[in-house]
């Protein structure tokens, strides 16, 4: 430390904020966290640099570098991922710790690469590739020899991953689809098709000091074996460390979910020196089950577990969930099916694939988390997969979901590329594997662990191994080495650390041009989109589980002012291209709109309209998947949310701002919905029912004509089951004169007169609609319970976009149809007050008689 006024204020800092540090008396370890009075040193300057953090997020701090997501900064400050920053702090070390038989440096992530020096001692010279290599792996080191009682100084030199990546690649056996192989780092910061490019570096995880003596506890798990009539069969996992071989007692203690005291459970335990793994069965009269959203409470139980030893302790609190989960793949008719069975019932899965919520992951807020899977709960998913090519998430990401009853499908971080299989790297894996399990095994929400995105279906299906010139003997030992990662380590790790979960090896189980496809495994379906097949090809090529499919849309207006500037509105401008990653996206975006809707002129319309188009398309997929549900077990839209402002595919764009899909994906993703087809002159509406309980209920149908005039077409009781049931056939010839391009049917599913489901339906295609000059009422209603917006419409509407200049209106509900004289009341989520001379509104009406 350069400046002696800071070193003494930050000594007067340390030891009071120390203090506050260490909870736990002296006979249990100590951790004191090394998050303060971090510096980087750039190459004239020092700059205050934040831990957890990255390169940018402290350049952007300094105000030395603007914001990456503006306009076109992402290509002018590309120099900062060759930068090679040195991150370095001083601290005292508590006391208390250096009073411990054991003391160390534990890095709970790195990113990548790094070598660290504790007081000038290189700590990771005896590393494979002499460095921290991999951001997804924990680095702990033993530093007892090297703390000094007084000032410590901990420096962390960061070199350039690319640069890595090249020299690797420049000597390997063969050539890899992207370089960014090399290097265990976030796949998606070399730029995704839908992300920029910011290979960044930095401590993106805590760094912590830890002192202990006889006994620590360094790992927990969770299981639930069986669960039968009144009880649970459950199995509680404690690893330990301990330093010599000795004699400890375990105290176990398990909280209900109504915060009761249930069981307590004392052992006596011989330790060996070193790590020990203790599986302690527990049974569990009554258990109050953890179930997904939508199919019961998430209910979750809290343990402590305390273990001591001649004269130390420790102890942990953690919240888990009672539950059975089983990935089924039986053979069938056709092939295989793909069903997750939670506590015994198959349950049909709804939800979407997740990537990091930023392009620097450190700077997502706890209430970024909270809000997003709160929005992905409200939308009625029950099921998150977090994709290959991001991060593996952090604890708060699994707890959430623990808590909202979403299930999450956890891919390890490999995607859409070749990986190398020499010893080092799989051993680096191997540890990777490991970490990660580890640290999230015991969540109730996990549901599976699958190797890779898009590496079996590349392999076979995208040419690489002509593209890249392979020989025959390249390719077998290009293949060998994807089986060895894929096949061997992954799964050993997995059964080694008991994960508790099935393993898929690979998502999709094979590509989507394969017939194989459609009839075991799951599936990515890419022939709408890449293929830029007609949206209607979702109906025939629902598969066994649809884990991804998906369609770009424009994000709302208000995102696009705060990155751009009025000049850069309008199409394929150059700031609107640095915000759209795929190559063909405005052309396919353009394409699509022309089959279905018709192309508005004007750049706010075009939004809008891509938006209406994308709500079109993937509505009418999951439609289609939910109807399948007999031989489909699932539905997972791509993508759920952006890791930067971008026209994408994903229903909620970077600032949480809903699209009209995402509106659509919460009325389509209910447990009942009702579904309509008009084919052959015929209107057919189906029940596709998730509730586990057949119920009755009342459909009413209404097909409102050209002059609003409403024809009733069918008013029964009914039983629904759970599935899919066809409920009504009416033939045109039955509902009398009307225009099929200027009518909407409606429809309500009601039991004991609460609404179940509704649909409004179009008989044509929206780019032939003849609808009225649409003139909704608006009205705003204040009181104690919120702020609400009431609409009515006298006409038919399709696709009601009701919207504020300059700021973004957040309504319960957005871009819906409506029928004559139909009423809504929407809540206002806004803070900002909103009143009625700031509404604005865009619909298909409006868009269809510009001419
Ligand atoms: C899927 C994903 C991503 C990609 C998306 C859209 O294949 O796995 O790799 O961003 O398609 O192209």
């Amino acid at each position: 430390m350069k400046n002696p006024v800071l070193k003494s204020l930050l000594f007067l800092i340390i030891i009071p904020f120390l203090a506050s540090c260490l909870q736990k008396p002296a006979a249990y370890p100590l951790h004191q966290q090394l998050s303060t009075n971090w510096q980087l040193e750039l190459t004239d300057t020092l700059i205050d640099a934040k831990v957890p953090g990255c390169v940018h997020t402290d350049l952007i701090q300094a105000e030395i570098i603007d914001d990456p997501f503006y306009r076109g900064n992402e290509d002018s400050l590309q120099w900062v991922s060759r930068l090679n920053p040195v991150y370095q702090c001083t601290f005292r070390v508590h006391p208390d710790i250096l009073k411990q038989e054991q003391q160390s440096l534990k890095f709970h992530g790195i990113d990548t690469y790094a070598k660290a020096f504790l007081n000038g001692h290189e700590l990771t010279k005896n590393l494979n590739d002499s460095c921290l290599n991999n951001m997804f792996r924990i680095w702990e080191f033993d530093v007892k020899q090297l703390l000094d009682p007084g000032e410590n100084t901990l420096s962390i030199h960061f070199f350039d991953a690319e640069k890595s990546d090249s020299i690797k690649a420049a000597s390997h056996f063969v050539q890899y689809p992207d370089q960014r192989a090399f290097s265990r780092k976030a796949p998606y910061q070399y730029n995704w098709d839908w992300g920029p490019k910011f290979v960044t570096s930095g401590i993106w995880k805590p760094v912590e000091l830890i002192g202990w003596s006889e006994i620590q506890i360094v790992g927990k798990n969770f299981i639930t074996k069986k669960i039968t009539g009144h009880s649970a069969e459950t199995e509680m996992i404690l690893e330990i460390e301990s330093t010599k071989n000795q004699d400890a007692t375990i105290k176990l203690e398990i909280i209900n979910p109504s915060n009761k005291e249930i069981l307590q459970k004392t052992i006596q335990e011989p330790l060996d020196s070193g790590f020990n793994s203790i599986k302690i069965p527990l049974n569990i009269a009554d258990p109050e089950l953890w179930w997904c959203n939508g199919q019961g409470k998430a209910k979750l139980y809290t343990i402590k577990a305390a273990i001591h030893s001649h004269s130390n302790s420790d102890m942990l609190e953690f919240r888990t969930g009672i539950r059975t989960l089983e990935l089924q793949q039986i053979p069938d008719d056709e092939g295989k099916n793909f069903r997750f069975v939670l506590n015994g019932r198959p349950v049909f899965i709804k939800g979407a694939n997740y990537i990091p919520q930023d392009n620097f992951t450190n700077r997502t807020s706890e209430d970024q988390y909270k809000k997003l899977i709160l929005q992905a709960k409200n939308t009625n998913m029950n099921m998150l997969r977090v994709w290959g090519g991001g991060i593996y998430e952090n604890e708060i990401f699994y707890n959430l979901c623990d808590e909202n009853g979403l299930l999450v499908w956890q891919d390890f971080m490999f995607a859409c590329n070749l990986y190398p299989g020499d010893s080092a790297f799989l051993e680096n894996v191997r540890y990777e594997a490991r970490d990660n399990i580890r640290r999230i095994r015991h969540h109730p929400s996990l549901a599976l662990w699958c190797g890779n995105n898009e590496i079996k279906e590349g392999w076979y299906n995208w040419g690489w191994q002509k593209s890249l010139g392979y020989s025959v003997e390249d390719s077998t030992r290009v293949w060998e080495d994807y089986q060895d990662i894929f096949h061997k380590v992954l799964p050993e790790e997995i059964s080694k650390w008991g994960a508790g979960t099935g393993y898929h090896p690979s998502s999709p189980a094979n590509g989507w041009g394969r017939e194989i496809s459609l009839h075991e495994g799951d599936l990515h379906y890419w022939g709408v989109w890449w293929g830029a097949q007609p949206f209607e090809m979702y109906i025939e090529k629902t598969g066994r589980f649809m884990s991804e499919y998906g369609f770009q849309a424009y994000p709302d207006m208000q995102t696009i002012q705060d990155f751009s500037l009025p000049e850069d509105r309008y199409r394929n401008s150059p700031g609107m291209q640095t915000h759209q990653k795929h190559p063909r996206g405005e052309e396919l975006i353009e394409t699509y709109m022309q089959r279905d809707f018709q192309i508005p002129k004007d750049f706010d319309d075009f939004i809008y309209a891509s938006q209406m188009l994308q709500a079109y398309g993937i509505g009418m997929a999951i439609e289609a998947h939910r109807k399948e549900m007999a031989r489909c077990g699932g539905t997972l839209y791509w993508q759920l949310n952006d890791c930067w402002p971008v026209i994408s595919w994903s229903s909620l764009d970077y600032y949480g701002r809903q699209k009209a899909l995402h509106h659509q994906v919460r009325r389509l993703f209910k447990n009942t919905i009702i579904p309509m087809e008009w084919i052959n002159d015929t209107l057919r509406v189906y029940a596709v029912s998730d509730t586990a309980r057949d119920f009755d209920a009342q459909i009413r149908i209404t097909l409102f004509d050209q002059n609003n005039e409403n024809h009733q077409l069918a008013d029964k009781k009914m039983r629904v089951q759970k599935g899919s049931n066809l409920i009504c056939e009416i033939p045109k010839s039955e509902i009398g004169d009307f225009e099929e391009n200027a009518s909407i049917v409606y429809a309500a599913l009601q039991n004991a007169g609460q609404s179940i489901a509704e649909n409004h339906f179009f008989l044509q295609k929206p780019k032939k609609l003849k609808l009225q000059n649409p003139k909704p009422k608006f009205g705003i209603i204040n009181n104690e319970t919120g702020n609400f917006l009431t609409v009515e419409s006298p006409e038919t509407i399709y696709g009601l976009h009701i919207y504020c200049d300059s700021l973004y209106l957040d309504l319960s509900d957005n871009y819906f149809d409506m029928y004559p004289g139909e009423k809504k009341t929407l809540k206002i989520n806004n803070e900002n007050t909103i009143t009625e001379d700031m509404i604005l509104f865009n619909s298909i009406n409006q868009i269809n008689l510009q001419k």
